[in-house]
C-alpha cells in the first residue's frame, strides 16, 4: 500500500509545502465533539482564518471514508461539525478507521502523529486531554500525554481540559519527560482560569519559542514540546473561581449519574457548562482557541525563518 494511497494532501496544505510555507496543524475533535452546534463551524473557521492571517497555512486534520486528510475542505469541514457517522479516533484508532472506511476526528495524540507523519512540526488545541480524576482506580490517562512524549510535534494548548485531574496530569507529562513551556507565564494555566500553583519554564516570545523547537528536534531528544498559553480573559474574570469550580464539579457529577461514559463525558460537561454559566464558558472556550491558533501561527512563521 502506497502512503498517498491512504494520505492526502488539500490543494492549499500541498502549495504551502511547494512555496516552503509555514503550516499549523489543527486538531478536529473540538470540531466534532468539543464544541456545541452551530458554534463548533463558526469556531473552527476563526481558528483556520486567525492562522492564514498570519501567512501560515492552516491544516486541519482528520480521517475522511477512510482517507488521512491532511488538509480540509468546507464540505469535509461541515460533514465533521455535523459529527454524524464520526468518530472520535486517537492513536490506537488511526489504522483500523482507515483499513475499515470509516470517517473520523482526530484527537491531539492522533493529530501528532498524523502531523508527523506529514511533517508538519506544529499543532493547535484548546486543551490537551490528561490524568482522569480517580485515575488510581480507573486509569483513564490520556494517550496525548503519552503521544507528547514520543512523537516530535509542539501543541500549543491552554493547559489540560478543565475535568482532568490537574496535579496529577503535571507529575504524569513530567515522569514522561515532557517539556512543559509556559508563554509568558512560569504558571501551569487551567484552560478556563490563567493560572494555578504548578510552575512551568516561561518563554517570553514566538521566536523564543521557535528556538527551543529547533534544538530539540535537531538534537533528537525524543519526543514532542508542550506549549502552554494562559488565556487572557479567564473565567474568574466573570465569577468568582470557587462558583466556577463548584459548576465544574457539579457537571461532573451529573455526567456520572447519568451514567455517560468515556468520549460522551466531555461534550455532556462543556454542554451543562454553557448552560450554567449562561454560555460565559463557550466565550471564554473560543477567545482562548483562537489565541492559541495565533500563538501557534507565530511560532511557525519564526521556525520557518
Ligand atoms: N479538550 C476539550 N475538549 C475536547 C478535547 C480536549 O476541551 O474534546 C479532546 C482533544 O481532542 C484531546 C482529547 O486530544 O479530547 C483527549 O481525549 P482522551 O482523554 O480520550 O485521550
Ligand atoms: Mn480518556
Amino acid at each position: 500500500m502506497r502512503l498517498e494511497e491512504w494520505m492526502e494532501f488539500s490543494e492549499e496544505v500541498l502549495a504551502a509545502k511547494e512555496k516552503g510555507l509555514p503550516i499549523v496543524a489543527i486538531e478536529s475533535v473540538v470540531l466534532s465533539f468539543g464544541l456545541p452546534k452551530p458554534d463548533n463551524l463558526r469556531v473552527h473557521r476563526a481558528i483556520e482564518n486567525e492562522i492564514r492571517k498570519r501567512g501560515v497555512v492552516p491544516a486541519t486534520i482528520a480521517i475522511i471514508d477512510g482517507k488521512l486528510k491532511i488538509g480540509l475542505s468546507e464540505t469535509e469541514l461541515e460533514r465533521l461539525a455535523e459529527s454524524k457517522g464520526v468518530e472520535k479516533a486517537s492513536k490506537r484508532d488511526l489504522a483500523w478507521m482507515i483499513v475499515k472506511k470509516r470517517t473520523g476526528a482526530l484527537t491531539v495524540a492522533a493529530t501528532m502523529v498524523a502531523a508527523h507523519l506529514a511533517r508538519i512540526k506544529i499543532m493547535v488545541t484548546g486543551g490537551i486531554g490528561g490524568v482522569a480524576r480517580k485515575a488510581e482506580e480507573n486509569f483513564d490517562i490520556s494517550t496525548d500525554l503519552t503521544e507528547l512524549s514520543r512523537t516530535p510535534v509542539a501543541v500549543v494548548s491552554s493547559g489540560v481540559k478543565s475535568i482532568m485531574d490537574l496535579r496529577k496530569t503535571v507529575e504524569f507529562l513530567e515522569t514522561m519527560g515532557v517539556p512543559v513551556i509556559g508563554y509568558k507565564t512560569d504558571r501551569f494555566p487551567a484552560f478556563y482560569f490563567k493560572t494555578t500553583d504548578y510552575p512551568v519554564v516561561k518563554f517570553d516570545s514566538a521566536e523564543e519559542v521557535a528556538s527551543l523547537l529547533k534544538f530539540k528536534f535537531k538534537a533528537r531528544i525524543p519526543g514532542g514540546v508542550l506549549v502552554v498559553n494562559p488565556v487572557s480573559k479567564g473565567l474568574e474574570d466573570v465569577m468568582p473561581q470557587e462558583k466556577a469550580e463548584k459548576l465544574i464539579e457539579k457537571a461532573i457529577i451529573e455526567a456520572e449519574m447519568k451514567g455517560v461514559k468515556g468520549g460522551a463525558v466531555t461534550p455532556f460537561v462543556l454542554s451543562r457548562l454553557v448552560e450554567m454559566t449562561d454560555r460565559e464558558v463557550l466565550k471564554v472556550n473560543e477567545r482562548l482557541l483562537l489565541e492559541n491558533a495565533v500563538l501557534a501561527a507565530n511560532i511557525a512563521s519564526a521556525y520557518y525563518l
